[in-house]
């Protein structure tokens, strides 16, 4: 499996850096919520879901740590390591998140609310989702 990124464009200067997300420019959907993980413990894995619809862009503003996406046929593991590298987790993408650094802030940029009944917690079920082209039983 391909991942795919975003490279956001990082304004500098004598005073420092700043990158920038636009919906609608710099990434597809509509951000409807931000949320960001940081004090993760370096040996404990995250995640381990997936979601029915929502879309979300994962960056890693401080520090790094590592996502593994699975889309039920092949897996990748990808760091995050730069504060304008952005990884899009589609829906019906399991997602684990590890080796976080003491200093990691993972920023996510999400399409939809919180909806705890977008979430696929259990891998087989995620597997029979994926067969089923995404369509519910
Ligand atoms: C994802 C990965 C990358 C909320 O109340 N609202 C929210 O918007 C979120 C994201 C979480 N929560 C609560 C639910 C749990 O009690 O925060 C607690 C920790 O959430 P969770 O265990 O789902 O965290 P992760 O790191 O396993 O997964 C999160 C997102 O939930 C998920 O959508 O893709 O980050």
């Amino acid at each position: 499996m391909k991942p795919k990124f975003y490279h956001f464009v990082e304004h500098g200067d004598s005073r420092g850096k700043l990158a920038v997300v636009e919906p609608g420019k710099d990434i597809e959907f509509p951000i409807r919520r931000i949320y960001y993980i940081y004090g993760a413990d370096s040996n404990q894995r995250r995640g381990f879901h997936a979601h029915k619809r929502l879309e979300q862009v994962l960056l890693c503003v401080h520090g790094s740590c590592k996502v593994m996406l699975d889309d039920g046929s092949s897996r990748c593991d990808v760091t995050l390591d730069s504060p304008t590298l952005g990884l899009y987790v589609g829906n019906a993408m399991w997602r684990e998140m590890y080796d976080f650094t003491p200093d990691a802030v993972l920023l996510v940029l999400a399409s939809e609310p919180y909806t705890e009944a977008d979430y696929i917690r259990n891998y087989d079920e995620f597997l029979k989702y994926v067969k089923r082209g995404g369509q519910p039983e």
